[in-house]
């Protein structure tokens, strides 16, 4: 299935006329309080965030796993699916690949198809916490961090085979997250397991080519319920300055304690230029892979406030490989990234609005009401016309999800694909 421009103008003609009023509307105000909307809706229509490989079909628990019906079967269909969030949000403009789920048959054939469909190639992501087919060591015990030489062998030369992939793609970073860890104390040693880490990761890092980067990913626990090698923000900072300068931090939002406060490490991470990466997701307990925005939406724009504190006064950090790292076991998996997609916008249209300079005002004056009345003043303000704007101009829909049930996306992908299908990954 292809969505057309025709489709898309179709489905939008009968909301255009109460969209332009809703938007004239916010503009004027927003206007008036100084805010420059045209710069704001051209920065949301660059925004551009990847969509992983593993979310395009149904997640699962350790418990059971329900398919959504007509899910992707192979990277191609894979691709095919995020160019259909892509042509109605304008938002999914790249796909995030995990190896070896996704290894490519006939690259010409993938690149030529994601090309087609304005879809770029982010992040590659390595997988050595599971066991792959006829591998010769097996992970249970870790990967980088294992004690055997050739257990760390073998997960170093995966890591420089999906660096090899990845550049035929067009990729520029690698991902590694490591479930190296430990379920019982004494089990491992602390010391010995960082210092394997580092000193594979230093391999690893030799093999990237020079306009790459590699993202390090941390999390406290799970699958490893005692310790984790890279359990937090510290110890993945500390591994990427060991590694080099092309070796960063990568934060996904569901792989924090609890209350963590997410904006702060955010904000020094890129306040030291070690910010490379983000995953976005939500959560009500631990690393629950929910949709973004649905449980924590003023977390979330704490933390898009720093980013675009960041992005607009760090240059000393690079541009962000932005992410969604979601999934999970009862919605249509495309209509979940759509909402995903939706509140991300969303939370950085708001950031956007935050006056820096009356802010920072604010606070030399240690008026703290002032500060908090400035921060929700814009979280407060119903961007979504400004997202439906910068959607329109950008050719989606003014609304994607009414769009996508319009059109019968999931019933045609059914038909065309069968219901029992099963998308390889998680
Ligand atoms: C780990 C994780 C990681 C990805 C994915 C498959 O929890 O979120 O970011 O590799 O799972
Ligand atoms: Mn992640
Ligand atoms: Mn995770």
């Amino acid at each position: 299935m292809k969505i057309s421009q025709n489709h898309i103008q179709d489905t939008n003609k009968s909301g255009l006329q109460s969209h332009k009023e809703n938007f004239d509307f916010l503009a004027n105000n927003l206007s008036k309080k100084g805010a420059n909307v045209e710069a704001i809706v051209s920065k949301l229509k660059d925004f551009q965030v990847a969509i992983p490989s593993w979310a395009l079909g149904a997640g699962g628990t350790r418990f059971g796993r329900f398919s959504f019906y007509g899910e992707p079967s192979s990277l191609e269909q894979k691709i095919q699916d995020i160019g259909l969030i892509h042509s109605l949000t304008q938002t999914a403009g790249a796909v995030s690949l995990h190896i070896p789920w996704d290894i490519p048959q006939d690259y010409a054939a993938v690149k030529e198809l994601a090309n087609g469909l304005n879809i770029k190639f982010d992040a590659v992501n390595s997988n050595t916490f599971q066991d792959q087919k006829d591998a010769k060591e097996t992970y249970k015990y870790g990967s980088l961090s294992n004690t055997s030489e050739a257990v760390r062998q073998q997960a170093i030369q995966h890591n420089l085979d999906v660096i090899n992939i990845g550049n035929q793609l067009g990729s520029k970073s690698l991902t590694v997250w490591l479930a190296d860890g430990s379920c019982f104390p004494g089990q491992n040693n602390f010391q010995t397991a960082l210092q394997n880490t580092e000193n594979s990761l230093k391999e690893i890092y030799k093999g990237l080519p020079a306009d790459w980067s590699m993202l390090i990913e941390y999390k406290p626990y799970e699958p490893n319920f005692y310790s984790t090698v890279i359990q937090d923000w510290g110890t993945s900072f500390m591994l990427a300055n060991a590694c080099g300068e092309k070796a960063y931090s990568l934060v996904d939002l569901g792989h924090h304690l609890p209350n963590s406060n997410i904006e702060q490490i955010v904000s020094v991470l890129m306040l030291k230029g070690k910010l490379g990466g983000f995953h976005f997701n939500d959560s009500k307990y631990g690393d629950d892979d929910l949709t973004v925005g649905s449980i924590k939406p003023y977390a979330l724009f704490l933390i898009f406030n720093e980013l675009v504190y960041g992005m607009q006064n760090n240059p000393q950090n690079p541009d962000l490989a932005w992410m969604i790292d979601a999934s999970h076991n009862v919605k249509d998996p495309l209509e979940d990234l759509i909402q995903s997609l939706e509140a991300i916008q969303e939370a950085y249209a708001k950031a956007l609005l935050v006056d820096q300079a009356e802010l920072k005002a604010a606070q030399l004056n240690n008026d703290v009401v002032k500060c908090q009345e400035i921060l929700q003043d814009a979280y407060r303000t119903d961007v979504r016309p400004l997202l439906a704007e910068a959607r329109r101009l950008a050719g989606g829909a003014l609304s994607p999800i009414n769009a996508y049930r319009a059109l019968g996306v999931r019933d045609t992908l059914i038909e065309e694909r069968g219901k029992h299908t099963v998308a390889t990954g998680l």
